[in-house]
């Protein structure tokens, strides 16, 4: 690759990496700094760090803690089955709690997944789930026991792996010869627009153009068909793609590819508007949080994200301006957030009306959240698509 870094938000630790007081002084750091790969336009960090330190068997992140993404995830499976067969062999790349899995048939399904504690969970389900992280020689053993796949879909995974090549060509030698690889991840479009930089961090190496995936998938034998812009996660694209000799792209793709030119998504200046404005942010929120917390109010964060790790980290916005975070899952429950240490606690008895500001760390929920407490007469800050009360 040929990569020019045009954005670094400083040191970060592992995003979903909560840990307890013990722990604070051996707590792994890395510098997070991005840049546009010159030749194929992808926008990928300059260094990766490394799957095991994030994917393991202690692994925080649960997929169906939110209702928005258990209701994403059984519509879009009643879309894919209408472009199946009536029994299709199914494969989920990257599978975490089984929030889509759950949608499908155990008995012609399956699944990879590397953090443990989950592909347990799945198994457990009934779903046969190999734990290991993706690889050419994984998608060989799974041809060979299973057979070639209808589907293959992966949610929020594919971004995460640094290796796309190897990616993409185990992807082509596990379909049959009309399946469809369909997955979903975080727009670039919509990073840029929004100005929303917290989908960067260690489990995202690369923020996905379609610009960028059509050069790599088609390197490896894919073509994109089809692009549907959903709004899960703050703006995600579901890319439809299949073997290219039998491929017959729909209008979706070269309109995405349009706007993406006529954005700038290839044009280094876009990228550093886009660093600017980063910049920016970090010092309104800081400003911001300050005036609250100096006028004596209770300011926390609602959702330990690892967008919030992002934030955080790279504004220095630690206890002394957040008391505590938030969060439904017992995972994240009584640890401490990655690198600057706010406690995290249980929404019971902590989310209340003597919180006078809470900073949505999970903004990507903010309907879900304020419906789901619209007893709270506190307000919201948030930072997309700029710093401000809500
Ligand atoms: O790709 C990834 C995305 C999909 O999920 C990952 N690599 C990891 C993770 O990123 P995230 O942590 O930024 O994701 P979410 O889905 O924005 O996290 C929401 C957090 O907020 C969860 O910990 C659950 C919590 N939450 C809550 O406490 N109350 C969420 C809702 C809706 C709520 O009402």
């Amino acid at each position: 690759m040929n990569k020019k870094e045009f954005l670094n938000l400083g040191k970060q630790p592992i995003a979903n990496g909560f840990l307890t007081e013990g722990n604070f002084n051996s707590e792994f750091f890395y510098d997070l700094s991005v840049g546009l790969d010159e030749d194929t336009k992808l926008v990928t960090h300059m260094d990766y760090v490394k799957p095991e330190l994030m994917f393991n068997d202690t692994y925080a992140y649960r997929g169906s803690m939110s209702k928005t993404m258990r209701d994403h995830f059984s519509e879009t499976s009643e879309l894919l089955r209408k472009h199946l067969s009536d029994k299709p062999r199914v494969l989920e790349i990257g599978s975490n709690d089984g929030v889509f899995l759950k949608n499908w048939d155990k008995d012609t399904t399956i699944a990879v997944e590397p953090c443990s504690n989950f592909a347990k969970e799945t198994n457990d389900l009934g779903y046969l789930t190999y734990d290991g992280f993706w690889t050419k020689q994984l998608s060989e053993t799974i041809v060979e026991e299973n057979g070639w796949m209808d589907l293959i879909f992966a949610a929020n995974c594919i971004c995460h792996i640094p290796d796309l090549d190897q990616t993409f060509a185990a992807i082509e030698n596990t379909l049959t010869d009309h399946g469809f690889f369909v997955f979903e991840d975080p727009s670039l479009v919509k990073m840029i627009n929004e100005n929303s930089y917290d989908q960067i961090y260690d489990e995202h190496p690369h923020i996905f153009s379609i610009t960028a995936l059509k050069t790599i998938l088609e390197r490896n034998g894919l073509t994109i068909v089809r692009v549907d812009n959903t709004p899960v996660h703050g703006g995600s694209n579901r890319i439809w793609v299949q073997r290219t000799m039998f491929a017959k792209p729909d209008e979706s793709v070269e309109n995405n590819l349009t706007h993406e030119r006529i954005i700038g998504l290839d044009d280094p200046y876009t990228f550093e508007r886009f660093a600017n404005k980063v910049s920016d942010s970090k010092t309104d929120l800081v400003r911001l949080l300050s005036r609250c917390v100096d006028s004596g109010k209770k300011v926390i964060s609602y959702g330990a994200t690892s967008k919030s790790t992002t934030v955080f980290n790279y504004c220095g916005i630690g206890p002394d301006l957040i008391q505590y975070i938030t969060d439904t899952t017992p995972e994240k429950q009584n640890k401490f957030s990655p690198g600057v240490h706010i406690p995290i606690v249980k929404p019971e008895g902590n989310f209340d009306n003597s919180v006078d500001f809470a900073f949505l760390g999970a903004w990507n929920f903010a309907q879900e959240i304020r419906n789901k407490e619209s007893e709270y007469t506190g307000k919201f800050i948030t930072h997309v698509p700029v710093v401000r009360i809500v």
